[in-house]
């Protein structure tokens, strides 16, 4: 195996170019020598749950094979209040699920583990399919989907999320997003990776972030009652099994709060701060999985659980900024990746997947370039692109430029060292086109779901999943939320849970949901007993 090429030889040999050709390129089981799922010994089978004999990531499983947070005695004296629905998570989904909920006048409350926007939707850069091109059709977006998730998709729920996506976006300018426009007031659109056609309307590379700022005002100036700094440990059950509400913890109030609602929406988003194999990850830093344990914990079947995907373009240097996401829109936009040697490897608007095996395989057979301090790369050709097309990041890509004040280095100038980070939780929750899953009053949207991206995602289809699928599940639970009273809470799955543990040997030493990454650090850990339980614990 050849070492790598160190950084400054690589960048004496580098030469910004327009056009570079494609030299011939083999993709012979790419996938399967470079892609992390494919890495030996990565995934265990599970022991307890719904999911039991199926294949897992082992640092998932730890998760979901984990004891709960809490017991009867931390419940003792904790108020509880009524809500008729309850949204866990403060990003796209579970903001669209509560406002379409509370505009249809059902009481509703949001709690979030940090602040209401703090999420992957804010990561999304790139922009949100929707085919609106006089080229394109509904039909071929649902191709383009099911064909890069390698057909492993429930292909329902796909066909609802295309054919919903044009009043996606109306219900989205509606609220107050921008888009990028051309000159006749018409929505530009890149092409992502994998697809046929350019279908990814975009707001330069601020469109999550533009995004969830309209929601955020949404939510604030409606009836939705938003619970800052409110993770939640437990799910509450009823004597059937139905999720009658959830234990909040308030990390203000050092205290439990107990809600009860007539549903319970999950929208935690995803698990990229467990950082799967290694990987440094673009996720933002509540992404711990909390979602998946708690709703595995009542029963709720999951999928895919060991496909996670990978971004090909994860900044690589500076090191305190590595995982950082540099949009798959400037390789839409025309930026080539080069090896050290300055040779194209990949056509870069294949699917994600194989354009991150692919920047894997340079990297392993000696072509990458070492950036110091264990971290290696190729180049994304950002000087190439400004030449081809003057003043495109000025225009197009303004947070990148920002990202590069922050690295050093104008990416106009200095090509940018990449390398994969962890993106997304290509599995989940198993649900329906409502967003039920499989236990009564249980509903699952955005990233924590499964199903609709199968083993591999395209870019922009998660910014129109959490929309479509918000929706629909606040739609469904307000259309039937008079029929449905509030039940009893008990936390007695857990005693279910204790004794599948016990009998499957599985030691109870962790505590789930963790809720922070386990290098999160709290001045006030001492004050707040829940988060203060499970830090002993893992000391
Ligand atoms: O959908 C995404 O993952 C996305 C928009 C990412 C990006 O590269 O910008």
């Amino acid at each position: 195996m050849e070492k790598s090429i160190s950084f400054s030889d690589a960048i004496e040999i580098y030469r910004a170019t327009k056009e570079r050709p494609l030299p011939d390129v083999s993709y012979e089981n790419l996938l399967e020598k470079y892609h992390p799922d494919y890495y030996q010994d990565s995934c265990v089978t599970l022991n307890v749950g719904v999911n039991k004999g199926e294949i897992c990531h082992a640092q998932l499983a730890e998760l979901l094979q984990a004891d709960a947070r809490i017991d009867e005695a931390d419940l003792a004296g904790a108020p509880v209040v009524d809500t008729d629905l309850l949204v866990i998570g403060g990003g796209g989904a579970g903001c669209a699920a509560a406002l379409t909920a509370a505009e249809s006048g059902i009481s509703v409350m949001l709690a979030t583990k940090l602040r209401l926007g703090d999420s992957n939707t804010i990561m999304a850069e790139g922009g949100i399919q929707v085919s609106i091109n006089k080229n394109d059709t509904p039909q071929q977006h649902f191709e383009d989907t099911i064909k890069s998730g390698h057909r492993q998709v429930e292909n329902k729920l796909v066909a609802e999320m295309v054919m919903s996506a044009p009043d996606v976006v109306r219900w989205l300018i509606q609220q107050g997003m921008q888009f990028d426009l051309d000159e006749y007031g018409d929505l530009l659109t890149r092409q992502a990776g994998g697809t046929s056609v350019p279908r990814v309307a975009y707001f330069r590379d601020y469109t999550g972030l533009e995004m969830m700022r309209v929601l955020k005002e949404a939510v604030r100036s409606s009836s939705i009652e938003v619970l800052d700094y409110t993770p939640t440990v437990e799910l509450l059950t009823n004597e059937d099994g139905h999720c009658t509400g959830a234990v909040l913890s308030s990390l203000q109030e050092n205290r439990y709060k107990l809600v009860r609602a007539k549903a319970v929406v999950i929208a935690t988003g995803g698990i990229g701060r467990l950082h799967i194999n290694n990987f440094p990850t673009s996720n933002h830093f509540g992404a711990t999985g909390d979602g998946l344990t708690l709703a595995y914990r009542l029963g709720a079947k999951l999928r895919d659980l060991d496909s996670f995907q990978y971004h090909p373009s994860g900044l690589a240097y500076p090191q305190h900024l590595s995982g950082s996401l540099v949009t798959e829109g400037v390789r839409s936009a025309g930026a080539y990746l080069l090896n050290a040697k300055g040779d194209r490897f990949i056509d870069e608007l294949l699917p994600r997947d194989k354009v991150c095996a692919a920047i894997m395989r340079e990297c392993a057979e000696g072509r990458g370039i070492d950036a110091g301090g264990g971290s290696k790369g190729v180049w994304l050709d950002t000087p190439g692109l400004e030449l081809k097309s003057p003043g495109i990041f000025e225009a197009r890509f303004p947070k990148l430029i920002k990202l590069g004040h922050k690295s050093g280095a104008d990416p106009r100038k200095k090509p940018l060292l990449i390398y994969p980070t962890l993106h997304y939780q290509n599995g989940g929750v198993v649900i329906d086109e409502h967003g039920r899953t499989n236990v009564k009053g249980l509903y699952c949207v955005g990233e924590v779901s499964g199903g609709i991206h199968g083993r591999n995602r395209l870019m922009g289809n998660s910014l129109l999943e959490i929309i479509c699928f918000g929706r629909r599940a606040g739609a469904h639970i307000a259309k039937n939320s008079s029929r449905i009273s509030h039940g009893k809470i008990t936390i007695e799955h857990l005693s279910r849970l204790r004794r599948e543990l016990t009998l499957a040997n599985m030691p109870m030493d962790k505590k789930c949901p963790i809720l922070f990454p386990d290098y999160a650090k709290f001045e006030t850990d001492s004050d707040y007993s829940g988060l203060h339980k499970n830090i002993k614990d893992l000391s």
